[in-house]
């Protein structure tokens, strides 16, 4: 089964070749001049998951991978606003990347090896561990996975989750029946409608989906992890500036994290004598400047949406509707994997 659908174009090694001889640079090559010359970001995101990408019922788009798109316009104009928001499917977002519709795409995808090298992408980081979970009806007496033998599974096209499916069946030797649907939401109504016992994803979205189910408390999340699910923003390869830019605004959110420094207190920051604080704040050093912007871009950042634990609790964690404990996500330093290196 091929990872999407509607194909994304495989870079040929022919068109790599060509780009080399020329000696020119990828056409693709700098997107933060086209992005400043533009005005606006284009950011590549889920078409309604809530948490994560949703449009609130003023309109406004709001989650995870939303704020990290602000952030990015933050650190970019010093504007969180300058950003155009543009839904995508799971099978038609790395097309968005590779033809340029996009400049980057943060929109719960997972870092997988070949969707580097064979779709010319890269991911510039880990913004949030997930794994991929099942949910099920409590009264159908399931509660593990070994349970599912025989069971229709409704699943997304073009996901990761549709291959670690078969693969966990597969390898538990349990007869699958798969229903394939296009969207979450056609994914979820299945489930409601009872065309599947089984609704499988990652699990923070199994965690939004219930929220929207029509009975949410009849339903749990199956304890198994069947596989690592690291999601976090793509770019096209080709554009080293770039990637450091999008790689460095998600470090700086989780560096500001670990240092206390927080968007209620960050002109406090910008007076901090800790150099650790300085350099992130761009009272030290030329760290902005060497990616191309003004040395405060990190402040800008944390200014505008928060640190990576605030943007965390505020859309997904214990001052969110979802709930979804730091577990993995927590930083290093409290029993977590959340780890930046550092800005020096
Ligand atoms: N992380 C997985 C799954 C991503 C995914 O697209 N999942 C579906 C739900 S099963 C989704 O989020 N859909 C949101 C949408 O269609 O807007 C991947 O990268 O393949």
């Amino acid at each position: 089964m091929p990872d999407c659908t509607r194909r994304p174009v495989v870079l040929s090694a022919a068109i790599w070749l060509a780009m080399l001889v020329a000696g020119s640079p990828p056409v693709h090559a700098q997107t933060l001049k086209t992005v400043q010359e533009r005005s606006t970001l284009n950011c590549g995101v889920s078409q309604g998951l809530l948490g994560f990408s949703s449009m609130d019922d003023k309109n406004i788009w709001t989650g995870f991978d939303v704020d990290i798109c602000r952030a990015l316009a933050a650190a970019i104009f010093g504007d969180p606003a300058k950003v155009t928001f543009m839904p995508l499917d799971a099978a038609a977002r790395f097309t968005a990347l590779q033809s340029n519709n996009i400049d980057v795409l943060s929109r719960n995808s997972t870092w997988t090896m070949s969707r580097e090298t064979s779709l010319g992408l890269i991911f510039a980081g880990v913004a949030y561990y997930d794994g991929q979970g099942f949910l099920v009806r409590r009264e159908s007496d399931i509660d593990t996975a070994l349970q599912l033998g025989g069971k229709t599974v409704c699943t997304q096209t073009g996901t990761t989750s549709e291959l670690n499916l078969a693969d966990y069946f597969r390898s538990n030797e349990m007869p699958l029946k798969i229903v394939q649907l296009g969207t979450a939401e056609e994914s979820r109504k299945a489930y409601d409608d009872r065309k599947c016992d089984v609704l499988t994803s990652d699990v923070s979205q199994l965690y939004a989906e219930r929220l929207k189910l029509a009975a949410p408390d009849s339903h749990i999340i199956l304890p198994e992890v069947i596989a690592k699910e690291p999601l976090g923003p793509a770019v096209r390869q080709g554009d080293d500036q770039w990637f450091n830019l999008i790689k460095w605004t998600l470090y700086a959110l989780i560096n500001a994290e670990e240092l206390g420094v927080k968007s209620a207190t960050i002109d406090d920051a910008l007076k901090s004598p800790n150099p650790n604080i300085r350099r992130l704040v761009g009272t030290e050093g030329e760290f902005g400047q060497q990616l191309g912007l003004a040395n405060d871009w990190a402040a800008r950042a944390v200014r505008a949406v928060g640190n990576y634990g605030e943007i965390y609790e505020r859309n997904i964690g214990t001052q969110s509707r979802l709930s979804i404990p730091r577990g993995l996500n927590a930083l290093w330093t409290q029993g977590g994997i959340q780890y930046a290196p550092p800005v020096r």
